[in-house]
């Protein structure tokens, strides 16, 4: 890449980052590994993607429509052209990527970004829900391996989840739904679908296998009322907003003035343009994320819920990731294309 490209790309990411004094600092010390990557980024011809829980210099390295949340990056990934794809999230993710585009080379600076969501469940377990529970539609969150999703109908996203579930009711002519893996989710979308007559079937309701979000489930209602006193958040104020992510608890849903998935919550900020301070209740990295892009509004700088497996891409794995073309995501392809139906059947679904 010239020089005058790779200045230009280097400066996108110092106005990006300008808001921040901390994130400015650390952007002059890692200039040169930045630098590096992203002149690898062009000879190898890559599409960075950047998930909305990254730190704010690997989101920021992904240009404006590389950068967002499941829903956003695997259309992304289904439509690029590169011959390779690096994936700055967990490893779900970056199948979710291969799933949809199989000739690409995608890869992942560390293998081990896993989920507490999507570890637990396997094949076996959809199958058995399946058996008791026959001609009721599965719709599986995004959060899961190729093989979970391998046996589901539909897949969903935490922005599309209640849309994608009366789809599928409707689709099946039942008002029984199965929900995999995520069991808090589940029980959201249970309270949200109530008055639609659906009633949601998941994982910890009638058994004790159970799957949550390490993160977003230690989120309590006094964390919450804590915040909101602390930080004179009122509850319907204009100027004041707490936002909770689908997977936290649903008195913590009742709790805040939205919930929504991680876009959603960026798109409510971006609507509320009296909004003067707002509290997250998610990944603290997207707090981190959206106060570069809206330095007039305050985030509430108490969090302390990071995911370890998000945190586990670094720059420099990122670097070592594109040096050496590793670590390659394979899904065996017969899998991998049962997967991609209920993916497409996802994508297809009207947007509600
Ligand atoms: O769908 C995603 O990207 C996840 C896991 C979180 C969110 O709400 O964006
Ligand atoms: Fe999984 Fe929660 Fe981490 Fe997202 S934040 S990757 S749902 S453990």
């Amino acid at each position: 890449m010239n020089q005058s490209v790779l200045d230009s790309q280097l400066h996108r990411m110092e106005q990006a980052l300008r808001a921040s004094p901390d994130q400015m600092l650390e952007f002059k010390a890692k200039r040169d590994l930045l630098a590096r990557i992203l002149q690898l980024k062009e000879e190898k011809n890559v599409l960075i993607l950047g998930h909305n829980y990254m730190e704010p210099l690997v989101f920021y390295l992904s240009g404006e429509n590389e950068r967002g949340d499941s829903l956003a990056l695997s259309r992304r990934a289904a439509e690029t052209d590169k011959p390779i794809i690096l994936f700055d999230g967990v490893r779900f993710m970056a199948e979710t990527a291969k799933i949809l585009s199989p000739d690409k080379k995608v890869l992942i600076p560390d293998p081990e970004a896993g989920c507490s969501l999507a570890e637990p469940f396997t094949a076996a377990d959809v199958l058995e829900y399946r058996r008791r529970y026959p001609g009721c539609p599965v719709v599986t969150y995004i959060n899961s391996y190729a093989d979970v999703k391998a046996e589901t109908d539909y897949c969903c996203t935490s922005s599309n989840g209640p849309n994608v579930v009366r789809h599928a009711a409707r689709a099946f002519g039942t008002n029984r739904v199965i929900f995999f893996p995520d069991s808090l989710m589940g029980a959201n979308l249970q309270k949200e679908l109530e008055p639609d007559g659906i009633e949601i079937i998941y994982p910890g309701k009638e058994d004790d296998k159970f799957g949550r979000c390490e993160v977003h489930e230690k989120f309590t209602v006094e964390i919450l009322r804590g915040i909101r006193r602390q930080y004179n958040l009122i509850k319907g104020s204009e100027e004041t907003a707490v936002l909770a992510h689908w997977e936290c608890l649903p008195e913590v849903l009742a709790e805040a003035d939205y919930y929504g998935s991680t876009s959603q919550m960026a798109q409510y900020i971006a609507k509320h343009p009296k909004l003067k301070r707002v509290f997250l209740a998610t990944e603290c990295e997207m707090a981190a994320n959206l106060a570069l892009e809206y330095p007039q509004v305050e985030f509430v700088k108490t969090c302390n819920m990071f995911c370890q497996h998000m945190r586990r891409i670094t720059l420099e794995k990122i670097l070592y990731s594109l040096e050496h073309e590793v670590y390659e995501i394979s899904v065996d392809p017969a899998i991998a294309a049962r997967a991609r139906q209920a993916i497409d059947r996802m994508l297809e679904v009207p947007r509600g």
